[in-house]
């Protein structure tokens, strides 16, 4: 194995440190305790390598491999890029970056579709030791300013349309609101007034590179506060997850990964995603829109062998499968997560899509679950997996933390090699998200089976699984209360056939205020600059919410009167 450090042909060894800002003090996030390192390095799961290592090491092994198929957005525009190739572009891209006094422990927010150029920008600003946050196409204003904000962003990166939304036009807006923004760049042809990526190409340069124990990147989580919270991973502790989900899910050079869903997230990000089968040798291909008029071709033309959906997702596709004109028999494992996969839907995928369903719990904090290839039918379609490192603690426990006999439901509670031990700057919620002694609160009611199994029963955290896309109450809840007729407002969850869940807004109005419609509600919290998927699927207006015992709100008989009377004033529950 080639040193991680050690620079390709194309570069000069390193030497003078590039021009950069300083890296984040360790007090940014919490870390594993000395203990704790020790052990997950003794185990051999963190292995010492870095991302930018690795793609070094794969480009030497094998240039000429297909390493990523964008299909582009026509016939004749499709792009292959090799090992050799990405390798190539991520080293002139981090030439550029540095250049521009973009440099280790900078943050870079990163929103781009389901583009090649995708892979070129996360390589350099691995290979470099900027840190991209990864935010969803489906983002806007609200959030992308917070993101830029809150991390100190030195740079953005977008492409410039993409599905009919202008990306240049919210860049323009984030940046007028966050002077400390220093660069907007653009993948794709017409950058306006930014800077076109392809600009930033320049000829290598050495390259003073991460650590592997420093952070690689800031994930989002999904959260259930007002505020998002980012999750710092390692590149040890990330590319663990990676290996353990590529041995648990057979993908090896041979393997074809469709990215159907955005690529920016977790899910398809590392499980075992795009990532894992880069660290495979094996091949990424992007799906440009998830459906299967879109995937089922692509499947058919690469001879795609694994890709992983949403449960909404996987209904369409095992619907649409027995219909379609496309060969999908070189698909050999779909795996489905993000949000609970109903036992019925799961029973349907083998039948349709002639494929094996491994089910995936996982989330961006850490903990990955998976079914394994070999579990029994019964256990794949009632389980949503077990851990993947045996080092991962798991526990169940009742409200007040002690811990529950196997087969009850209760409190799932984590700790291990790549779960973190604190998000980013945020003291005072880690005070609260973790234990003591480190464990991580998901959030999410279980029980074990005697195999070892989770069985995902429900949500404890204030948070709407909106068909894998997760939605902070609160969050929305704020953006509601900014309406000058609105006096108070909670958000809910309510069951949807497709979705799992979506949202209802109750909204109690300002007294004498002019009841606005519903959908002008809607409109309101969209021209926030809300993400689509967070915009209120229902509004109801009311008079009053129900109590509990203590006084607090109920949202508990707010969900229960959402799935009970749906369009009912829940405020009678209280009075009777
Ligand atoms: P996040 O923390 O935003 O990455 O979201 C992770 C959360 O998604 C988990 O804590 C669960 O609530 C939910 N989740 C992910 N996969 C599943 C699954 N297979 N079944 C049920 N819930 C899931
Ligand atoms: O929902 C998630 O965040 C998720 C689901 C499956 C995830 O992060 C993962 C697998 O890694």
């Amino acid at each position: 194995m080639t040193d991680p450090t050690t620079p390709a042909p194309t570069t000069p060894a390193p030497t003078t440190p590039a021009p950069t800002t300083p890296v984040p003090a360790a007090s940014d996030a919490p870390t594993w305790p000395a203990d704790f390192a020790e052990r997950y390095r003794a185990a051999g799961h963190w292995k010492g390598q870095t991302f930018g290592g690795m793609l070094r090491e794969r480009a030497a092994a094998h240039p000429d491999r297909v390493a990523v198929v964008d299909p582009g957005d026509g016939p004749g525009t499709t792009r292959r890029w090799t090992y050799g190739e990405l390798d190539s572009r991520a080293d002139r891209l981090a030439a550029g970056l540095l250049a521009r006094g973009i440099g280790r422990g900078d943050r870079v927010v990163v929103q781009l579709p389901n583009i090649a150029e995708f892979f070129e920008v996360v390589f350099a600003l691995f290979r470099i030791g900027a840190l991209p946050v990864f935010a969803l196409p489906a983002h806007r204003e609200s959030e992308i300013r917070y993101f830029c904000d809150f991390t100190g962003a030195a740079a953005y990166v977008i492409a410039g349309e993409h599905g009919g939304y202008d990306y240049r036009k919210l860049a323009a807006a984030v940046r007028a609101d966050v002077p400390a923004l220093r660069h907007v760049f653009v993948a794709g042809p017409d950058a306006g007034e930014f800077e076109p990526l392809a600009a930033l190409s320049a000829d290598p340069v050495p390259v003073d590179g991460p650590a592997p124990g420093d952070l690689a990147f800031l994930q989002l989580s999904g959260g259930s506060t007002g505020i998002p919270k980012l999750i710092p991973r390692t590149h040890d502790d990330y590319l663990y997850s990676l290996r353990g989900s590529n041995e648990i899910c057979a993908v090896d050079e041979d393997s074809v990964y469709l990215c159907a869903l955005p690529a920016a997230h977790n899910f398809p990000l590392s499980s075992p995603g795009t990532l894992g089968a880069l660290h495979a040798g094996a091949r990424v291909v992007l799906c440009p829109a998830p459906g299967p008029e879109t995937a089922f071709p692509l499947i058919e033309r690469e001879r795609v062998t694994i890709t992983g959906l949403v449960p909404p997702l996987a209904l369409v596709w095992t619907e649409a499968a027995p219909g379609t004109p496309h060969d999908l028999s070189s698909l050999e494992v779909l795996l489905v997560g993000g949000a609970k996969f109903s036992e019925q839907a799961a029973r349907r995928v083998r039948p349709a899509l002639g494929c094996t369903l491994q089910q995936v719990f996982g989330m961006a904090e850490g903990l990955v679950n998976y079914t394994r290839l070999d579990d029994p039918e019964e256990t794949v379609v009632t389980t949503q997996g077990r851990p993947i490192s045996p080092d991962d603690e798991i526990r169940v426990v009742d409200d007040e933390d002690e811990d529950l006999p196997v087969g009850a439901t209760g409190h799932l509670l984590t700790r291990g090699p790549y779960t973190i031990r604190g998000y980013w700057r945020a003291p005072e919620h880690n005070a609260r998200s973790f234990t003591a002694d480190g464990f991580y609160r998901t959030g999410d009611i279980v029980r074990l089976t005697p195999t070892g199994h989770l069985v995902v029963e429900g949500r404890a955290k204030d948070q709407i699984n909106r068909g894998g896309e997760k939605i902070a109450a609160e969050e929305v809840e704020n953006h509601l209360l900014a309406h000058p007729a609105v006096h108070d407002a909670n958000v809910v969850g309510e069951p949807d056939p497709y979705l799992g869940e979506r949202t209802c807004a109750y909204v109690i109005l300002r007294a004498g205020a002019e009841a606005p419609k519903p959908v002008a509600v809607k409109r309101f919290v969209r021209e926030r600059g809300l993400a689509a998927y967070k915009v209120p699927d229902r509004v109801e207006f009311v008079t009053a919410f129900p109590h509990t015992g203590v006084g607090k709100i109920s949202k508990k008989e707010l969900r229960a009167a959402a799935e009970t009377a749906p369009g009912t004033d829940p405020a009678p529950l209280t009075e009777s």
